[in-house]
């Protein structure tokens, strides 16, 4: 026998019954929206396990979606058998296609930008169709999971073989990658390529949304340090003298980052000028002034930087001016730029994750 062949009696034996590659299809899909959406949140190295888990779902997605094909091109080739829902099912069908190829380009390093768009954001945004219309194309042809579809040790073998199989083939990528040199070669665990260089000119300016605010003038600028503390200042920009230096690096959801040296105030050293904190202080919030705003737990707040220059340069408007949010091991949508408030709290932020979303429309 070839190794195709063989292959292909290997795919044979794992494939699923039906009902069981549609239900498995569904599952995996959500599961591959909810580790996306959280991997957007994980900047230290420990949580690369999510990281693999998202790209060996996305692998095993591969093979159910093949052999779903399989079974049912007679219902998308022969016209006879075209139905109502047969336009759902293409469009779920190439909006799967649509995710699956661009995070498969993606890994290879390339980046076909659609205006400022990396071809990762546009991976995040055929993920996000994806799962309602997933969801959709399941109520047309509505059956329930039946046991025998799932039983049990066949099942649990299927999978793990299926996922193990998605994890080989991710390494093996990497393997490609580095012989070629591809610029995916680069990646970080998160999936983010480099920007090398420093200074305001080496990393692109991004908004998480469509924050987009007027220069901030230099003169009229204020920062107000307050909340939970027993004496709140107003700083100038005069005031802001940067005092402190570190290397830290940026890695923005949309697939890229930069490790830059930043100067500025530590934040612990802000606070211990603002009198004595309340005993609930617990969190720092910093906000900008879009209204977009984050926040830390005091502790981490105080070894991260309220930046004034970046590479020894003075930051850029688009990069924060005149003070931007520096927090290290977090991802880049948590570095508030344009900060005009310091606010010592005592609960989490809650809206924190809405009003990052929204602020910038008006
Ligand atoms: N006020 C404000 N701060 C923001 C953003 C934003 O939209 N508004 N975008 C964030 C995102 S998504 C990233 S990746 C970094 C990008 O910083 P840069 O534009 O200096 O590269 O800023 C963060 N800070
Ligand atoms: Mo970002």
């Amino acid at each position: 026998m070839g190794v195709g062949s063989r292959l292909h009696a290997v795919l044979d034996r794992l494939e699923p019954p039906p009902r069981a590659v549609d239900w498995s299809l569904l599952l995996f899909v959500s599961a591959e929206v909810v580790t996306g959406l959280v991997s957007f949140t994980v900047g230290v190295p420990e949580g690369w396990p999510l990281f693999w888990l998202h790209r060996a779902l996305g692998l095993a997605i591969v093979a159910l979606l093949a052999w779903k094909l399989a079974r049912v091109r007679p219902r998308l080739t022969d016209p006879s058998l075209w139905r109502r829902s047969t336009a759902l099912s293409i469009l779920t069908l190439v909006t799967a296609l649509g995710a699956l190829s661009t995070g498969i380009v993606w890994v290879f390093g390339l980046d076909v930008r659609i205006s400022y768009w990396t071809l990762l954001s546009v991976h995040v945004g055929f993920g996000l169709a994806l799962l309602p219309l997933v969801a959709a194309h399941a109520t047309t042809r509505f059956r329930l999971p039946r046991r025998v579809d799932f039983e049990r040790r066949r099942t649990a073998v299927r999978y793990t073989v299926l996922l193990i199989a998605g994890t080989a083939v991710y390494r093996i990528q990497g393997a490609v990658n580095d012989a070629l040199d591809t610029p995916g070669a680069d990646r970080r665990f998160t999936g983010s390529q480099p920007r090398e260089g420093t200074g305001n000119g080496a990393f692109p300016i991004t908004s998480w949304v469509a924050d987009d605010p007027d220069p901030i003038d230099r003169d009229d600028y204020r920062l107000r340090v307050e909340g939970l503390v027993s004496a709140p200042v107003e700083l100038t920009v005069d005031e802001l003298v940067a005092s402190h230096e570190a290397e830290a690096l940026l890695d923005c959801t949309s697939g890229w980052y930069t490790v830059q040296e930043w100067d500025g105030i530590r934040v612990g050293d802000l606070l211990d000028a603002v009198g004595e904190l309340d005993d609930d202080a617990a969190y720092v919030r910093f906000v900008s002034v879009t209204g977009y705003r984050w926040s830390l737990p005091i502790e981490e707040a105080a070894d991260a930087l309220l930046a004034t220059h970046v590479g020894g340069e003075r930051l850029s408007h688009g990069h924060g001016a005149p003070v931007r949010l520096v927090a290290p091991d977090r991802r880049g949508f948590q570095w508030v730029k344009w900060v005009t408030r310091v606010e010592v709290r005592a609960e989490y932020d809650l809206g924190q994750w809405v009003v990052t979303l929204v602020s910038g429309f008006e």
